[in-house]
């Protein structure tokens, strides 16, 4: 089973001279697991293939825009025709019309909306417009959770951040970050004193949902209900970063599973079906107040860009058009993920696994996992053997504890089979300590 990655070795040596750490995103460097990142240069389907020809099960999708997979052959079309007739205007096109309909089908809490290019664009946008709307300045986050790497958001992120266990950033000024305050997900209670204290001061609270930037931690029961009546009570704007869970774990995020209308919504993603997309959006009383309308500036020369929205519209149109595609993504999931508990249960390796529909962490811990500090409690480094036994035997999962791996509808029950072969035959090598 011995796999050579001599090409990808290479390509990091010399991609090493042109970008830090031979990346474009830092948890692609696997600083978190260790080793020389793998450099791909296919994917199909459920598989991608490297750049030494190994062939590899994906369950990264991309950090999670492929919910069709690799190379859906309608999305290629679409893009294809779309490029054919031109790859920008910078100006107005028929195609956005179409996906900003079919958003707000998806998400009738968006009654107006922006495309940008990506989350954390459409982030930085939608908190300057709960800023201009409420007149105010404070910002709330919740510990863990990541939303970009705006200056003002980099207060205890998760995802890379809390890879590198560095929950502020060099490079940002004191002053960008001390309108922001961050407290613990899922804490009813402090978040409730918080508010008490300081709601009059508050623009928005940000959330995500579904916590993909810690590894998968869902939203304990009532969590998100008291945010919506505690904002509503202090006249804050409630802001939902459904860039992970919109169109991931309901046709409409999860503010359609858990009945919540938030004030503004942030998506990206699957919405762009794999390319540069960001979108933001919510009462037509906040968004009217982006200029041109009105005061609240945000623009971009690519925004809205046709060859994304085509991708967007094509992937859209795949989910809204396959009967029961969530009933069955979840249920594949949900073999795979109880699969692997039950492999490292034979093993008696210690771990917890958080789902949520076709998002999943495995952490490697006896305890449960509810937010920041219990997700930093699991072992890094057994997760970092885990993620190379596994890729030596041809899995691709998420090189960092602190990701949401994915399935998607392009996996199918041999896959799921197959995965499970070669997790037992990994797991089998892992170590007891
Ligand atoms: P982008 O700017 O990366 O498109 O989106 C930022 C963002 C916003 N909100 C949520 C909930 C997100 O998860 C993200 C980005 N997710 C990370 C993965 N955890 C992107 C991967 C990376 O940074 O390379």
């Amino acid at each position: 089973m011995d796999r050579t990655f001599s090409r990808s070795q290479e390509l990091y040596d010399e991609a090493q001279r042109y970008m830090p750490a031979g990346v474009n995103s830092p948890v692609r460097a696997f600083r978190a697991v260790g080793g020389t990142p793998v450099y791909f240069r296919e994917g199909r389907g459920s598989r991608l293939i490297d750049a030494d020809g190994n062939e590899y099960i994906d369950f990264l999708a991309s950090w999670g825009p492929l919910i069709l997979g690799h190379c859906r052959s309608e999305v290629v079309k679409a893009v294809a025709e779309a490029a054919s007739r031109g790859t920008s205007f910078g100006a107005p096109h028929e195609g956005e019309v179409r996906i900003a309909g079919l958003i707000r089908e998806f998400f009738p809490s968006m009654e107006m909306m922006r495309l940008v290019n990506s989350g954390t664009e459409a982030v930085m946008s939608a908190i300057r417009a709960a800023r201009g709307f409420t007149g105010r300045s404070g910002i709330v986050k919740f510990e863990g959770c990541y939303h970009g790497h705006s200056d003002f958001l980099l207060a205890k992120a998760g995802s890379g951040l809390m890879t590198f266990d560095s929950p502020d950033s060099a490079g940002v000024p004191v002053e960008a970050t001390q309108m922001t305050s961050t407290l613990p997900y899922n804490d009813i209670g402090e978040f409730r004193h918080f508010m008490d204290e300081k709601g009059d001061q508050t623009a928005a609270v940000i959330v995500e949902p579904v916590a993909g930037n810690m590894g998968v931690v869902p939203p304990v029961n009532g969590f998100l209900e008291a945010l919506r009546e505690i904002t509503e009570k202090h006249g804050a704007l409630l802001i939902f970063d459904e860039v992970i869970t919109g169109f991931r774990v309901a046709p409409g995020g999860m503010q359609q599973k858990a009945g919540i209308v938030p004030d503004l919504t942030v998506l990206g993603k699957i919405v762009g079906g794999g390319l540069p997309i960001g979108i933001y959006g919510g009462r037509k009383a906040i968004m009217e107040l982006i200029a041109p309308m009105g005061p609240v500036y945000q623009a971009g020369t690519l925004s809205g860009n046709p060859v994304a929205v085509a991708a967007g519209i094509a992937t859209l149109n795949m989910i809204k058009g396959a009967p029961d595609f969530y009933e069955k993504l979840d249920a594949k999931a949900g073999r795979l993920t109880e699969g692997i508990s039950r492999i490292l249960a034979e093993r008696r390796i210690p771990h917890r696994i958080n789902r949520v529909g076709s998002m999943f962490t495995v952490f490697f811990t006896d305890s449960d996992v509810t937010d920041y500090c219990s997700a930093k409690s699991a072992d890094r480094e057994r997760y970092a053997e885990f993620f190379h036994l596994v890729l030596e035997h041809g899995l691709y999962l998420p090189p960092s504890q602190f990701e949401a791996a994915f399935v998607s509808s392009a996996h199918n029950d041999d896959d799921i089979d197959s995965a499970l072969e070669r997790l037992k035959e990994a797991i089998s090598h892992m170590s007891l300590h």
